[in-house]
């Protein structure tokens, strides 16, 4: 019987962590350390005026008191180096291999070979525009080391490029630089590339830079690090796993194979997103929440609280906002909320869990609001954001937690 009894109650404890989002801890922001007025590295403003100020500590704020509309910040990617080592398996002419950045979309920039060239490109909407180049033979089955700078100047965005034999020691200067002035690319994804070429890639760093590392991937024993998934478009890709690392095999398996290949590094699939959210006191405060999922087109999984009268779930697309559910809610200016959104994809849709509480009351056990989303195509991973609706608002201790 006791047995009996200590097993129903590690199943509730189990049930529970399972409830409330246990996993790894994915990403964490406090907001602390950061010069006052910028935004963290890795975070970009999508609409309104978002910056770090002082609150009882510091928080991201969206200061921009007469914005009237949805105001977004989200986790991106911008202002990073990104490298990969890349051993050339098997070519075509021209072969490409590289690295990518800043993709978003239809756009990217790459540093990558062109048959004897080694190159710093912008790609947009099936444009592809060498921004700089240099002479470089990229020899079979030797590993090299790539890494693509990209920096945002207020001349533009600075591309910074380098190749070395992978057992080398890493040379100071750039091989090729370029400055993109006209209309240049902000923040993407960092990733791989390959052109009429078959490539390993291994030890995958995406650095800020402050020098602080955003993501790593052995790439060499199926090690996820961050809990981030590959996106993969063109070629064949094998995933790292089983000692091998990632791939793209399409010329080694000898098939018809002309178009580019990329690998981008995902966003968060299956996690729980907790922040702290207050707004101003004799502000319109109109609405506060995360948003999930968020992809570079706005689509996203939004969670809050509207009117200072409901809690809703939606699902936001380039057309439009699909809610998914609503139910009343009670929220008083100037005091702090918690807020948390786990999202779940299961075979039959996108099932999402929100809840809300203020920050000094202890968090309900249940959650106050559920849907489950069946639109097709599903959303399936992304970034984080915040977001308020026609008030200045300020977010703290902001969480991703794998489920
Ligand atoms: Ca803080």
């Amino acid at each position: 019987m006791r047995s009996c009894a200590l097993i129903m109650l590690l199943s509730a404890v189990l049930s529970l962590a399972q409830a409330q989002g246990q996993g790894p801890v994915l990403y964490e922001a406090d907001f602390e350390g950061q010069a006052e007025g910028t935004l963290p590295p890795g975070w970009a403003s999508v609409a309104g005026s978002w910056v770090t100020a002082s609150d009882e500590t510091g928080v991201l704020q969206q200061s921009e008191a007469g914005f009237r509309g949805l105001a977004v910040a989200g986790s991106s990617w911008s202002d990073y180096d990104v490298a990969a080592t890349i051993r050339l398996i098997a070519k075509a002419e021209p072969a490409a291999v590289g690295v990518v950045g800043y993709s978003a979309g239809s756009d990217c920039y790459r540093l990558s070979t062109y048959g004897d060239l080694l190159a710093l490109w912008r790609e947009s909407s099936g444009q592809v525009q060498a921004l700089g180049a240099v002479p470089f033979v990229l020899p079979a089955d030797q590993p090299h080391r790539f890494r693509l700078s990209l920096r945002n100047t207020p001349q533009g965005t600075q591309l910074s490029g380098k190749v070395w034999p992978a057992d080398g020691a890493e040379p100071q200067a750039w091989t090729v630089e370029a400055l993109d002035a006209g209309v240049p690319l902000r923040h993407g994804r960092p990733g791989l590339f390959t052109g009429y070429a078959s490539a390993a890639f291994t030890d995958f760093v995406v650095t800020a830079a402050s020098g602080e590392v955003l993501a790593a991937e052995p790439m060499g024993g199926g090690v996820r690090t961050g809990g981030r998934d590959w996106e993969f478009s063109g070629g064949t890709w094998q995933p790292p796993g089983d000692g091998q690392p990632l791939r793209q095999t399409a010329l080694e398996d000898d098939r018809t194979f002309g178009t580019a290949a990329y690998a981008l590094l995902g966003g968060w699939a299956g996690c729980t997103t907790r922040v702290l959210a207050k707004a101003a006191r004799g502000g319109h405060n109109q609405g506060f929440g995360i948003a999930t999922y968020w992809q570079d087109d706005g689509s996203c999984y939004q969670f809050g609280h509207l009117a200072r009268s409901s809690l809703f779930l939606a699902r936001r697309t380039p057309m439009g906002t699909l809610t998914l559910a609503t139910v009343p809610f009670a929220v008083d200016d100037g005091a702090w909320y918690a807020l948390k959104l786990r999202v779940e994809s299961g075979p039959d849709g996108v099932l999402l869990q929100g809840k809300i509480w203020p920050a000094q009351a202890g968090e309900p056990a249940e959650w106050q609001i559920e849907a489950k989303d069946t639109l097709q195509p599903p959303l399936r991973s992304g970034e984080v954001a915040v977001w308020c609706l026609d008030d200045v608002c300020s977010f703290d201790d902001l969480s991703v937690q794998g489920n």
